[in-house]
């Protein structure tokens, strides 16, 4: 037993190394912070009830027994699990590395889930129109061990992981809030959280859209980019999702976001004003009626 949590923190710890250094806090939690709530839908198009999700992810190295463990919702700041309307019973194995799926019904969304609320029960989890909302889980020992706040302002003082004005942003209807990536928790919603418009039940998140967005029709302009000779680079927006543009992300080759644009052109700044340096980068176009990626190398 001792030698297996050992080696839980080991490998967890090589992880965390290769994620970078803001995660540190990390090395002191307890092994059940391995599973966090991963990516959530809580206000899915048109009526909600019945059609709520949550994922969990179990980033640790071992199976981990939910049996006993809730979630919980705030009601106006006070976290409670007193009716079946506002509490999951867990119940079931998560294995490592993996994905678990809490619906309302079976039919919530396109994966079988691991896990069906009891029939009438609903998650019914708040949509944050007015002020921020809440959830979080416990282990069997009624410890938190993970906790979401989404939606501004924070009136009810929920507490966002990461303090006041953490808290993550609110979804839109139809979408889900998303870790950015599967597992990262750096305890600070609104760094960790993004909203995507195309939820993935039981599958890697992927907000950004980077993974599952496509490269055609995708151009850069100069590439090679030379900011202090060309002065900005065009991003162009490929004609299958011509529309009006919502924004442009830019990142590094490590997945970092480097770049928050709302127009097609780029001038080899980061979000500080600073020129970035030399390499690769990737970008993601997001218009009203998709997304799609590109890329351009930047030398300095
Ligand atoms: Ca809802
Ligand atoms: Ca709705
Ligand atoms: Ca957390
Ligand atoms: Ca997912």
């Amino acid at each position: 037993m001792r030698l297996s949590g050992c080696f839980k923190l080991l490998t967890f710890n090589f992880k965390l190394a290769v994620v970078g250094t803001a995660l540190l806090a990390f090395n002191v939690k307890p092994a059940s912070a391995a599973v966090v709530l991963n990516e959530v839908v809580y206000d899915p198009s048109g009526s909600d009830t019945g059609l709520e999700w949550i994922e969990l992810y179990n980033n640790g190295s071992s199976a981990v027994d939910l049996a006993g463990w809730t979630i919980q919702l705030d009601q106006n700041g006070v976290w409670t699990d007193t009716t079946t309307s506002v509490s999951a019973t867990l119940a079931g194995l998560i294995a490592p590395q993996s994905f678990f799926l809490i619906e309302d019904t079976q039919d919530a969304s396109k994966q079988p889930a691991d896990l069906l609320l009891p029939v009438g029960d609903t998650l019914g989890m708040g949509n944050a129109s007015s002020k921020a909302e809440g959830l979080r889980l416990l282990n069997a020992a009624g410890a938190e061990v993970d906790r979401l706040v989404y939606g501004s302002p924070d009136s009810d003082g929920i507490g966002a992981e990461g303090g006041a004005g953490a808290e993550a942003p609110n979804s839109t209807s139809g979408g889900s809030l998303a870790r950015v990536s599967d597992g990262r928790d750096t305890q600070n919603n609104f760094a960790d959280f993004q909203s995507d418009p195309s939820p993935t039940p039981r599958e890697p998140n992927d907000p950004s859209g980077l993974v599952r967005t496509d490269y055609s029709g995708t151009i850069s302009y100069p590439n090679p980019f030379f900011p202090r000779v060309h002065g900005t680079v065009t991003l162009s927006t490929p004609e299958r999702i011509m529309g009006p543009l919502r924004d442009i992300r830019i990142y590094d080759e490590t997945g970092e976001l480097v770049r928050l644009l709302q127009a097609p052109q780029w001038d080899g700044r980061n979000d500080d004003g600073e020129f970035v340096a030399s390499g690769l980068y990737f970008y993601v176009v997001q218009t009203e009626l998709g997304k799609s990626r590109g890329k351009v190398t930047l030398i300095r």
